[in-house]
């Protein structure tokens, strides 16, 4: 299921609109229409209890819960408004240049090896080159975001042996991402140190600003790796969309959120019912958690045309790989610019791009991963 979830998310969506996990006690969504619309409901399809399978309600979270992720309006606004100010436009033109500068520098030394991993040379060294920095934690200890990411998107799933196996390093790895979190840590020109200036300003609390980091520290990492591998696997395997990105290098960006409608990086997340509701005339009560399948309403062919294709001439807009309405993605923008920093550095000096080996999956109850993508690249 996780090496290959699309067999399930055809059955799934060939099933029903809503159809009953009994095992797990929850319904499931694998229809865009009903995907899309439950997660722009939020008055009726909370987060604060939770986006995993785990019921705030009736259990302690493992961590204290997200101001973002894990909130609902009002509590949820301020904490969103600044972040979105401080990941906003004004932010992305400051780091454009020197981004697309060091992707060139990475891309030249990674492809001169004419056979390499993509997934730890590019996909995960790109972001922890920029994305660290921009917010400005100290170097040491930066191998513990990735491991970071991945216990906590395997905790929105249930407790298998993905979840227990990451048990004993969890207190270890949530103390080092706390601390990173405070302000005498931060670099006074990052991310980090404009969410503690919000707080200056009044506009969240001091008790806010260390979780509002937290969330970059968590959101931003595993996330964007996984979203940059999925475009570099996507090309990899189609020749022809990277002669077209090549002919059309503004095409980067399209390419990113195509390559995100198509893999789904992040593959599902969960809402709770706030009261007796319904989707699709099917009741749902109060308290009772819908999962919905992000991977497969982005595949729903009653939404695209041809769904199961890598295609740079489709509009991907729309899709939910990024989730939708008031929780979307704060830091996709971020997300977009990695991306097309490494792409445009790649379009450049690399004229055909293919495996070299047998490409490997990563297995994680919420993301759809890679553990390696041996890669062999023609120059210019
Ligand atoms: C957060 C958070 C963590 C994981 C994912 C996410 C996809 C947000 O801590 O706010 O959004």
């Amino acid at each position: 299921m996780l090496e290959d979830p699309l067999p399930f998310q055809g059955q799934l969506r060939e099933t029903g609109p809503v159809v009953r996990l009994s095992a797990h006690d929850v319904y499931a969504l694998g229809r865009y229409e009903q995907v899309h619309a439950v997660l722009r409901n939020w008055q009726s399809f909370q987060s604060a209890a939770g986006v995993g399978l785990s019921n705030f309600r009736y259990e302690k979270p493992w961590r204290p819960p997200s101001l973002l992720l894990e909130a609902d309006p009002p509590h949820h606004d301020a904490p969103r408004a600044v972040l979105e100010k401080v990941l906003g436009p004004r932010a992305l033109r400051k780091l454009h240049g020197a981004w697309f500068a060091d992707a060139e520098n990475l891309v030249e030394a990674v492809v001169a090896q004419r056979e390499f991993d993509a997934i730890t040379q590019l996909a995960q060294a790109f972001p922890l080159r920029v994305f660290p920095d921009t917010v400005g934690i100290p170097k040491s200890g930066r191998e513990n975001l990735l491991p970071y990411g991945d216990h906590l998107f395997n905790a929105f799933g249930p407790r298998n042996d993905l979840f227990t196996r990451g048990d004993a390093s969890i207190g270890e790895l949530s103390a080092w991402v706390n601390a990173q979190c405070a302000r005498e840590v931060l670099d006074e020109n990052g991310f980090g140190a404009a969410i503690w200036a919000a707080a200056d300003r009044g506009d969240i609390t001091y008790e806010q600003a260390p979780l509002v980091v937290r969330s970059l520290l968590s959101a931003g990492v595993d996330t964007t790796v996984h979203g940059i591998a999925a475009v570099l696997y996507a090309f990899a395997t189609h020749p022809e969309q990277w002669s077209r990105l090549r002919a059309a290098p503004h095409l980067a960006r399209v390419a990113f959120d195509e390559a995100v409608r198509w893999e789904s990086p992040v593959q599902t997340f969960f809402r709770t019912a706030t009261r007796d509701t319904e989707v699709a005339g099917v009741p749902v009560r109060e308290g009772e958690k819908v999962l919905m399948f992000l991977g497969a309403a982005n595949r729903d062919p009653r939404r695209w045309h041809d769904a199961d294709v890598f295609d740079l001439d489709r509009d991907p807009s729309g899709h939910v790989g990024f989730g939708m309405g008031l929780h979307q993605c704060v830091g996709q923008h971020v997300a977009r610019l990695e991306a097309s920093a490494l792409l445009s550095a790649l379009a450049k000096r690399v004229e055909r791009i293919e495996l070299a080996g047998p490409a490997k999956r990563h297995h994680n109850n919420t993301l759809r991963a890679w553990e390696s993508l041996p890669i062999r690249v023609r120059l210019v």
